[in-house]
């Protein structure tokens, strides 16, 4: 009978420890806020194989939208690019309509591969917004 409760009491704890561990599991939480014209990140590094749950600010005037990709070339910009090219060249993105100036929108992406410093970044590329500073580079290891 002691013996018994005795396992009861280590299992609770046991059984506590790991629903405090799991809670700190959820915790991949990334703080995105955007204004005119910069975007900050709570962290600017990030892991491959991570599940990060990413909560996008619009702390400005105007909407913005945020997406998640490859820097653009001198070229790149100059020529143009469509919106649909830059669609298809993002790892996620949150669109301007989501973002309009106070909201808040929120998305959950996992690094599948590495990023060295200066191949990703987190922009804005509302016209004329990513060359006016709102581009924020990121690495993934
Ligand atoms: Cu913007």
């Amino acid at each position: 009978m002691f013996t018994s409760k005795k396992l009861f009491v280590v299992l609770t704890i046991v059984i506590l420890m790991l629903t405090a561990c799991g809670s700190q599991g959820n915790s991949n939480e990334v703080k995105i806020t955007l204004t005119e014209f910069g975007i900050e990140s709570s962290q600017t590094s990030f892991e491959v194989g991570v599940p990060y749950h990413f909560v996008v600010t619009n702390n400005g005037a105007v909407e913005h939208e945020m997406m998640v990709m490859p820097p653009l070339t001198e070229d790149q910009m100059g020529m143009g690019m469509s919106m649909n090219q830059m669609d298809e060249m993002a790892l996620a993105m949150v669109e301007a309509s989501d973002l309009q100036p106070g909201k808040t929108a929120s998305f959950d992406y996992t690094f599948t591969e590495s990023a060295p410093s200066g191949t990703i970044e987190f922009a804005c590329h509302t016209p004329g917004h990513y060359e006016s500073g709102m581009k924020l580079p990121i690495t993934v290891k």
